[in-house]
């Protein structure tokens, strides 16, 4: 058990924790770090490069940005020796889940904005590799007011689901699916 004080106040986990998300989602050659095909990089390799050219952060700061993160962003290998995001990626990695079948509903959080593109070209990737979804309406509404007011748009996964279409959920509790035609989205809120 880990009995130490806390080692970092909140601004500095929330910095250490935005710059893992840029190296392990989106630009890992930033620091020069190179990710494996399922998205692991050696946790020794990484906080070497961190002190070379990032925030300088021990072992211990570490495990204490992926223990407390808000939403569970970061998983280290069983051993510990390697450490990954659970999803969210821009870079090519294939996160190994199996397709899972979903509840009868989840859901989306958006911003009126987009409704208009989402009812004629459904819900798509953009820049990650897999839509979003949540199983509680709640997630879904604090995605969508990142970007303002959120709507929320209620996935019918499982009709997708027996239409063949698959589903995954990551470590975190995210769903994941690669995209989501209209017929399955309901609009109303
Ligand atoms: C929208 C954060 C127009 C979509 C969050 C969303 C989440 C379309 C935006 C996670 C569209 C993409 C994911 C279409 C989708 N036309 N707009 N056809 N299809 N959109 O950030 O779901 O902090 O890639 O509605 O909390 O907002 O990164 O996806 O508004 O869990 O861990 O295009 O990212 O988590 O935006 O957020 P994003 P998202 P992290």
């Amino acid at each position: 058990m880990n009995t130490n004080p806390n080692p970092l106040n909140p601004e500095q986990t929330k910095r250490i924790s935005k710059f893992l998300s840029l190296v392990l989602r989106h630009d890992p050659a930033k620091i020069g770090l190179e990710l494996d095909p399922s998205g692991w990089t050696s946790v020794d390799t990484l906080l070497k490069k961190m002190s070379a050219s990032g925030p300088k952060i021990t072992r211990e700061m570490l495990e204490h940005v992926v223990a407390t993160n808000d939403k569970k962003r970061f998983a280290f290998s069983e051993d510990g020796t390697m450490i990954r995001a659970s999803q969210g990626h821009s870079v090519e990695v294939n996160l190994g889940y199996e397709a899972v079948e979903p509840p009868e509903f989840l859901f989306h959080g958006t911003v009126p904005k987009f409704v208009a593109s989402i009812k004629e070209n459904g819900l798509k990737a953009m820049s990650r590799h897999d839509v979003h979804l949540s199983k509680d309406r709640e997630t879904a509404v604090n995605v969508g007011n990142r970007r303002g007011n959120a709507l929320i748009l209620t996935v019918r996964a499982g009709a997708m689901h027996r239409a063949g279409y698959p589903f995954y959920v990551s470590e975190n509790g995210v769903w994941l699916t690669k995209e989501v035609p209209a017929e399955f989205i309901e609009f109303r809120n």
